[in-house]
């Protein structure tokens, strides 16, 4: 079974493209308010800020002009491992998708191992009164729009963060295949452990929100990985804190964050991340488990440190 890591660390996703402002007036949008959304989240405990941006008016952005409202004002106030997005929207190319992080050569970046369908068009039937006409078409196109992560595009963000930037990876991993895909990158010499493994649960084209499926996830991990990975996981919608709790249950680190989820318990809206961060805080420090810093995640994750980064 994998080993118990020393500290946990939880990692809030803030923003993401996936939810849109007509769901929840608590979604972090303009770059001041992602920026305050991650200095709360870090305040309240949270080791890695999950990094996406957004236009004022919510749409999801991919600039790096943008990213540079966000990262230097977040580092100017609290220290925290900054990850930034190269899954962006499955709607931006593959050179908009990584313009924030070629960028910046964050510590962290997302890396998303395989091409799936990503469907959230089942927004739209709960939506009843929109804030913005983009919002609408933007999540419907995702039942026709599948999510490309084509080895190429796996390969390519590899050299071009990992190798030329010394990036390390949050590997995205939404089916049990998508470990055999990384174990592929890591025979060919293109990913060095520790493996940051983060499992995906609940989105609609991926493995579903079942707990034998964290189970079996770890249990192949434990094959392919050996030692040389360190577990995280979340659960998109309403199963979020329970496949956290879940997670830090078997040994494993946690992510939270209005990207994955707008709640924080049945029909209660979230008001902000740092709220989720707290609640799953409180649990960790329930089950006996110390939380971990940013430069505790540095050293368990095998990170360049906030030096490396290109501000
Ligand atoms: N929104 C999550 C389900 C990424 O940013 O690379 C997936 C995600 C992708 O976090
Ligand atoms: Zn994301």
């Amino acid at each position: 079974m994998m080993h118990t890591a020393e500290k946990v660390i939880i990692s809030t996703a803030v923003t993401g493209s996936v939810n849109v402002p007509s769901q929840s007036d608590y979604l972090p949008l303009s770059p001041e308010e992602v920026v305050r959304a991650s200095v709360e989240a870090a305040a309240a405990g949270s080791a890695i800020i999950h990094l996406h941006a957004r236009h004022p008016d919510g749409r999801p952005a991919f600039e790096a002009g943008m990213f540079e409202q966000i990262i230097p004002p977040i580092l100017e106030q609290v220290d925290v491992v900054i990850n930034i997005s190269t899954g962006g929207s499955s709607q931006m190319t593959m050179d908009e998708r990584l313009a924030g992080a070629t960028r910046f050569s964050p510590e962290l970046a997302s890396l998303n191992m395989g091409s799936m369908n990503f469907v959230y068009s089942g927004i739209a039937d709960k939506v009843t009164n929109w804030k913005h006409d983009w919002e609408e078409p933007y999540v419907r196109g995702t039942y026709s729009h599948p999510f490309i992560n084509s080895f190429d595009r796996i390969e390519y963000v590899l050299r071009e963060l990992g190798e030329k930037r010394g990036t390390r990876f949050e590997f995205e991993c939404y089916d049990i295949g998508h470990l055999y895909s990384l174990a592929y990158f890591v025979d060919k010499g293109l990913a060095e452990p520790p493996f940051m493994i983060q499992g995906v649960f609940g989105i609609l084209g991926g493995i579903g929100a079942d707990h034998a499926n964290l189970e079996h996830m770890v249990r192949i991990a434990d094959k392919l990985f050996g030692d040389d990975y360190q577990f995280s996981a979340f659960a998109a919608g309403r199963d979020q804190m329970q496949f956290a709790t879940h997670s830090a249950w078997l040994g494993g680190h946690v992510r939270v964050g209005l990207e994955d989820s707008l709640w924080i318990g049945k029909g209660r809206l979230a008001e902000s991340n740092a709220q989720q961060v707290e609640k799953i805080r409180g649990v960790i420090e329930d089950l006996g488990r110390p939380i971990a810093t940013p430069d505790d995640a540095r050293r368990m994750l095998g990170l360049k440190g906030l030096a490396g980064v290109t501000l």
